[in-house]
């Protein structure tokens, strides 16, 4: 990942970025922190970028075009950093396989963009690289945002200080607005050091294993369980009985109930943007690999059924509103028992969310049959078992964005 901040105090981005874990990451080639200074950009004699606002008022504000020139010098060094590390792999892949090499060799190659045709022109990815810009009055950062960032390859982050910044400017430069709080700091740099802290946790090799929970329970929208380390007594607290059993299972359901108890107490407004995730598969074992990971990558409790279990298939199950239902269908799996018959005790209440994977045909008798047993079907996709953990990352971020789209949170 790579940061572009344009700011009037580099050295305050520089000085956070450089601490801790943060630091390593930059030494270590996984992040880059790069700053513009803005006042560069100043065409006065004082160096000033700040003028009176129009209309009157308290306050200063940042003047359009050294802001401007500040955002193209970013994007410019973003464009040359981009083209550097395509020709860096392309080198690199020689060895690998042809066809990477093509795809690289591809890029790196691309003609270089004019600032006249920036606008329209995007990423090698196909995007447009994002311009953030940090302030209060947008939507307050958050860990499905924070996710969606870490896919990028760079980030331009926008500082603004005084009052704010010419409006004109932000129009034409800025593609996301983004708030770290609602209260009023003097300016954008601790929001970028938060942004780019919490994104920079999601870049792969930033946090070794020891410091990354696989998933987290902030990304189901709970609170974290409490945590317990030696000894087994202190202060004459002792640790929870059931965390010294070894029993996996127990210890699980545990911190699961631990965790939506301590949100119900601290933050009940989270609750209502959570889901209990079921997955449900059939069909071969190459279906249930592929349940485990994808439940995997969107929620860190919830249960994985076999359903090829005619003991399950006997028994009703009926899920609530908020629980969300993940229905993996192995290839070829409609085999001995018919599709109506395996789900003819499975109910949801007309609000519960479903989302469909099929190693196979995906009819729309099937997707019929959900919704008329009480599912709002999410969406539904196709798997073929030789996903990437990133295809499959990418999966779980968009049944997570529109299962809290769909509940109209
Ligand atoms: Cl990102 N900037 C400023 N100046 N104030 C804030 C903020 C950002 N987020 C909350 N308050």
């Amino acid at each position: 990942m790579r940061y572009y901040v344009c700011t009037l105090f580099p050295d305050m981005i520089h000085q956070i970025m450089g601490t801790s874990i943060l630091g390593r990451a930059e030494k270590n080639g996984y992040i880059s922190v790069n700053t513009v200074n803005i006042r560069d950009f100043s065409r006065k004699n004082s160096m000033r970028v700040d003028d009176y606002p129009y209309g009157g008022g308290a306050g200063m504000v940042m003047e359009p075009e050294p802001v401007y020139q500040a955002v193209q010098a970013a994007l410019q060094r973003a464009e040359a950093d981009r083209r550097a590390e395509a020709s860096r792999r392309a080198a690199d892949g020689r060895s690998a396989g042809a066809e990477q090499r093509a795809e690289l060799d591809r890029r790196a190659a691309e003609p270089a963009q004019t600032e006249e045709s920036r606008e329209e022109k995007s990423t090698p990815s196909g995007r447009r690289t994002r311009v953030i810009y940090l302030t209060p009055q947008a939507k307050v950062l958050d860990q499905t945002l924070v996710e969606e960032l870490a896919r990028e390859e760079e980030l331009v982050l926008l500082c603004g200080h005084y009052e704010g910044i010419d409006e004109r400017v932000l129009q034409e430069t800025v593609t996301d607005y983004v708030s770290i709080g609602d209260y009023v700091l003097t300016g954008g740099e601790l929001g970028a050091a938060v942004l780019m802290d919490a994104v920079s946790r999601f870049v792969p090799g930033v946090l070794h294993n020891d410091e990354s929970s696989q998933f987290e329970s902030m990304q189901d929208n709970l609170l974290e369980y409490p945590h317990f380390t030696r000894p087994e007594e202190w202060h004459g607290r002792k640790v929870p009985p059931v965390l010294l059993t070894g029993d996996h299972g127990k210890i699980e359901e545990w911190r699961y109930q631990q965790a939506v108890a301590r949100t119900q107490e601290r933050r009940p407004d989270l609750l209502k943007n959570s889901f209990t995730l079921h997955t449900f598969w059939y069909g071969p074992q190459a279906a249930e690999e592929y349940a485990v990971c994808l439940h995997g990558r969107i929620s860190r409790y919830g249960e994985i059924q076999n359903y090829n279990r005619n003991k399950l298939i006997r028994s009703r199950h009926v899920l609530g509103d908020q629980e969300l239902l993940l229905f993996v269908e192995g290839a070829g799996a409609d085999g001995d028992v018919p599709f109506e018959e395996r789900f003819r005790n499975l109910y949801g209440t007309g609000k519960t969310l479903a989302w469909i994977c099929s190693g196979g045909s995906l009819t729309e008798k099937k997707m019929a049959f959900l919704a008329d047993r009480g599912f709002r079907l999410l969406g539904s996709s196709r798997y073929s078992g030789t996903e990437t953990a990133e295809q499959v990352d990418l999966l779980a971020l968009d049944i997570r964005k529109k299962a809290l789209h769909l509940a109209g949170r």
